[in-house]
């Protein structure tokens, strides 16, 4: 896809579309009920149908054109706070990925040698009965821990918690170690929660992104909150070894050295407190810990960050002088994906507590009010049974601060290789593909070998599913209903806008037919998904009906509360810049420097991130999507190529200590000489994947598992490469 077509695309075409239906249809704003009223809704046959989109984890709501019974166009929903009325160009692309040629329709169970790919069809008793017998004999042979349970973000997943809660198992891999576990971290011993939320309003002028590459890593509504801040003149400042779309589009590019951010942050919150530049009220009145903070950084200085960061000293000092002046309209990100060096978690502290000594709160960050579903109806079930094993990933008697629920997925893996403390033997897996996303593949494989069961649920045969000795298909988020999603005053509905292909089922009843084989049916008191929704809507006095042919129901209103004197969920009830929740459990109660590996002479810092065009490693088979992409190629700095005689399109084999691939180069001015970067997500093993295989290289296969100790995230950056031309 070229540059110009990509920028276009994920926000422009989504705002067009919606705008043409506007006008032709009558549709937005008030999309369902308009289309209601022409008689075009109907739930189950021709229509206008409201619903959200999971082509990624941001959830927008879209309507699907549907004609005859098939999904012909998607939108954004102009009534969803996700999506404004956009889809990006994956959303939008999502169609393709429900009529994948490579859907698999029916369970599948293995006939050939784990990896061979060779598979029956079974019929849904069969597969369900094979899985709860294998799940059943590892329990009772080995107690239910030896059953490893993984799944990433969705919103069936509060069922598939329920499934291995109930069950018994403590091993539960996510890929928040992959992904957050460093920003939560911070944020959760900084300001007691997980995530403040980020305020994009009229006056912010200044913003500080540290490799957060909205342009293309793309959440619709803070992509588009960014270009707004932008075309109203706000001071972008935007750190990232790579020249990316966000670089373009920032005011300023900060080619920074990889793993040094911290340094960076670091000399800001020295010259801010030396200059005597942070809200002094503020932090006297909200923030404990500010005498030992000064006394941490003032070594700090600019002139101590510059060589470290390669910034200039006069650079840091401008932009924390101008960052105090815009604040309080000032916001440093915390960014997304923030597992990049073992400082990642230090990183993220000096963030946080740079935007509390400006005093921003309320301002550009304030409480996340989050996806409550405090108001919805819950479906009654047991208490779960006492796990007395311990964790594979020895949290938290390893890893002290960070919480059961994100976990360490990639020391959980290799703890199955080592078998200690204890061996696991199977492994349900469903909406991931950790053969892609854990680093170094070939321990992820490993794993897989200890493993007597492994069972997948899918939507085609990813890298995972190719390893798995079962397939259970899910409908796609075009088929199925999924629990309600509360999101502000509202809560909305992926519901089903066309039949399921072939024999797929949502997750939510595959949970309960497996949940009723392994004896759990007391955890499952639901007849079918619409009967769950029914459950959770009745507190709200709303009906399925309604929600269906509106997308949504509106909330309570609940009382507005008195203006309250500022509290955290500390231990200390304030901001802690000093934490000594992390002095007790041995780690340093202040941001304090670290230095991170850097590579060895010849060796190359080996990027990864997102691209507009794909979402992690599950869309690369999505026919539209791929005819669109950008061939995935391995950048090279031009100064670099020309001084060892490489030319861009040549092949050249990259190699890290624990794997190697083959891809094409290409040469650019937008990288830092020491570093390559590589398109993830590409490089599948499974040849069940006929548009994605065969189809660039696996950074996976290359990332060395290094854990950041206090956070438990993946330093994703910290893999050292050689490239030689083939
Ligand atoms: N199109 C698209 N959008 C997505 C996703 C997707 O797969 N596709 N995934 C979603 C998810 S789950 C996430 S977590 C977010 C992730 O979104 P982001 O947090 O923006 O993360 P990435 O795109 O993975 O990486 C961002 C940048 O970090 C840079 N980088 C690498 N190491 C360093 C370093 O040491 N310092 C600095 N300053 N920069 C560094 C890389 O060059 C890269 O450009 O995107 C979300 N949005
Ligand atoms: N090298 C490298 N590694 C990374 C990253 C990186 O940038 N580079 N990023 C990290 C980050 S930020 C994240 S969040 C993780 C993400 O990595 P994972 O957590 O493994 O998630 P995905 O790759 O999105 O895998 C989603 C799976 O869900 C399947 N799927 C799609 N739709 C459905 C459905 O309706 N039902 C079911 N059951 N399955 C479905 C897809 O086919 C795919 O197999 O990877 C991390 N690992
Ligand atoms: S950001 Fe794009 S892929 Fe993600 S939910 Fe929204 S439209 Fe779908
Ligand atoms: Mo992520």
């Amino acid at each position: 896809m070229s540059n110009d077509l990509s920028r276009r695309s994920f926000l422009q075409l989504g705002a067009v579309a919606a705008g043409a239906l506007a006008v032709g249809q009558m549709l937005p704003p008030a999309v369902a009920q308009a289309a209601q009223d022409a008689g075009m809704v109907n739930t189950r046959g021709d229509g206008f149908i409201p619903s959200m989109c999971e082509m990624c984890v941001w959830r927008c709501g879209l309507i699907a054109k549907v004609r005859n019974g098939r999904v012909v166009k998607l939108d954004g929903n102009p009534e969803h706070p996700h999506s404004k009325g956009h889809l990006c160009v994956r959303g939008q692309s999502g169609l393709y990925n429900t009529y994948d040629p490579d859907r698999v329709l029916s369970p599948l169970i293995r006939v050939g040698r784990r990896g061979e790919g060779r598979f029956r069809k079974a019929t849904w008793e069969e597969a369900l009965d094979l899985t709860a017998s294998n799940m059943l004999a590892i329990k009772q042979q080995y107690g239910p821990e030896a059953m490893v349970f993984s799944s990433t973000h969705n919103l069936s997943q509060v069922q598939f918690e329920n499934l291995l809660y109930a069950y018994g198992s403590p091993n539960y891999g996510t890929q928040r170690s992959l992904c957050f576990n460093a920003m939560i971290v911070a944020n959760l011993m900084t300001y007691g929660m997980e995530e403040p939320e980020r305020i994009y309003d009229e006056q912010l002028e200044y913003i500080i992104l540290t490799g957060r590459n909205l342009m293309e890593a793309v959440s619709t509504s803070e992509t588009g909150d960014l270009s707004d801040a932008i075309a109203r003149g706000a001071h972008v400042v935007y750190l990232d070894p790579r020249f990316t779309k966000t670089a373009a589009k920032a005011s300023e590019w900060l080619p920074i050295r990889p793993g040094t951010d911290l340094a960076f942050h670091l000399a800001l919150l020295n010259v801010i407190i030396s200059e005597n530049l942070y809200d002094r009220a503020f932090v006297e009145r909200y923030t404990l810990g500010f005498e030992q903070l000064a006394e941490q950084v003032q070594s700090y200085t600019p002139e101590w960050a510059a060589p470290i960061t390669e910034i200039s000293a006069d650079t840091i000092r401008r932009i924390a002088r101008d960052f105090a002046a815009a604040a309080p309209h000032a916001l440093a990100h915390n960014g997304w994906r923030t597992s990049n060096f073992v400082n990642s978690f230090q990183t993220q502290r000096a963030i946080s507590v740079l935007n509390a000594l400006v005093g921003n709160w309320n301002v550009t960050m304030r409480a996340s009010a989050g996806e409550s579903s405090g108001t919805l109806g819950t479906i009654p079930q047991p208490p779960y049974p006492r796990s007395s094993a311990q964790r594979l990933d020895r949290v938290p008697s390893r890893f002290p601060v960070v919480p059961l629920k994100l976990g360490v997925f990639q020391e959980l893996r290799d703890n199955i290789i080592t078998g200690q403390p204890y061996q696991a033997h199977g492994w349900f897996i469903s909406r991931q593909n950790p053969v892609m996303s854990l680093p170094d593949r070939s321990k992820t494989l490993q794993a897989f070998e200890k493993m007597d069961f492994i069972a997948t649920v899918d939507i085609i045969v990813n890298d995972t599913a190719w390893f798995s000795d079962v397939i259970l298909p899910e409908a796609s988020y075009l088929e199925r209903y999924d629990p309600l999603l509360p999101v502000g005053d509202r809560v909305y509905i992926r519901q089903p806008v066309i039949e399921p292909q072939g024999e797929a089922k949502s997750a939510l009843w595959i949970y309960k037919q497996l949940g009723e084989r392994l004896g759990l049916g007391d955890y499952f008191q639901y007849e079918d998904e619409e009967d769950y929704i029914r459950q959770q809507l009745a507190p709200l006095g709303a009906t399925l009906e309604e929600i269906r042919s509106r997308g949504y129901v509106d909330l309570p209103a609940h009382e507005e509360s008195e203006e309250t004197e500022l509290a955290w969920n500390t231990p200390s009830g304030k901001i802690e810049l000093y934490s000594d929740t992390l002095a007790r459990v041995g780690f340093s109660g202040l941001p304090v420097w670290e230095e991170p590996p850097a590579p060895p002479a010849g060796q190359f810092y080996l990027l990864t991130g997102k691209v507009a065009q794909a979402t992690q490693f599950g869309t690369q088979n999505n026919q539209m999507l791929h005819k669109y992409a950008d061939e995935p190629r391995l950048w090279l700095n031009e100064g670099v190529a020309a001084d060892r005689g490489l030319v861009d399109g040549d092949w050249v084999e990259v190699s890290s200590e624990v794997g190697t691939g083959h891809i094409r180069l290409l040469v650019t001015p937008a990288i830092r000489p020491d570093c390559v970067y590589l398109t993830p997500g590409y490089g599948h093993l499974s040849r069940g994947l006929t548009t994605a295989f065969g189809v660039g290289a696996s950074d996976s296969a290359l990332h060395v598992t290094y854990t950041d100790p206090v956070s438990g995230s993946q330093a994703l950056t910290q893999t050292f490469v050689t490239v030689r031309k083939v």
